[in-house]
């Protein structure tokens, strides 16, 4: 039996989540624990574990996932300045291994560290 990731169960609304964005290929909700005052997790539906398991056959989904980054953060009025961020693997603190993008804004960055 595979086990469903968390954001797959968010995806099919087993688990509440504030989703302030979907469409066929991916999902966008409210982190949980916000990092920044606008902090947003940009899913794909389809459950790569990882950024390094995307395969070539994922390209469009990769794609797609850039391209709608730009689309949420405009929605959520960021787009002028916000960061987008992809732990890949525990030692780099991913902790739900189903990719997603963070988008982080309405904070100051600083422009000389990550
Ligand atoms: P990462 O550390 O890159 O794997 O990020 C996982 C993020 O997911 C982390 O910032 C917290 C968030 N998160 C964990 N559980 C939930 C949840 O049940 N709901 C929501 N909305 N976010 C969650």
């Amino acid at each position: 039996m595979s086990e469903e990731t968390l954001f797959t169960r968010i995806i099919n609304r087993e688990i509440p989540a504030d989703i302030v964005y979907e469409d066929e290929h991916c999902i966008a909700i409210r982190d949980i624990a916000p990092k920044a005052p606008t902090h947003l997790l940009v899913i794909p539906r389809k459950p790569i574990p990882r950024l390094v398991d995307a395969s070539p056959e994922d390209k469009a989904i990769l794609g797609h996932l850039m391209l709608t980054v730009g689309d949420i953060a405009r929605q959520a009025g960021v787009e002028e300045a916000f960061r987008v961020v992809v732990n890949n693997g525990a030692g780099a603190g991913q902790t739900v291994f189903h990719l997603h993008l963070h988008i982080l804004g309405n904070k100051k960055f600083s422009e000389d560290s990550l």
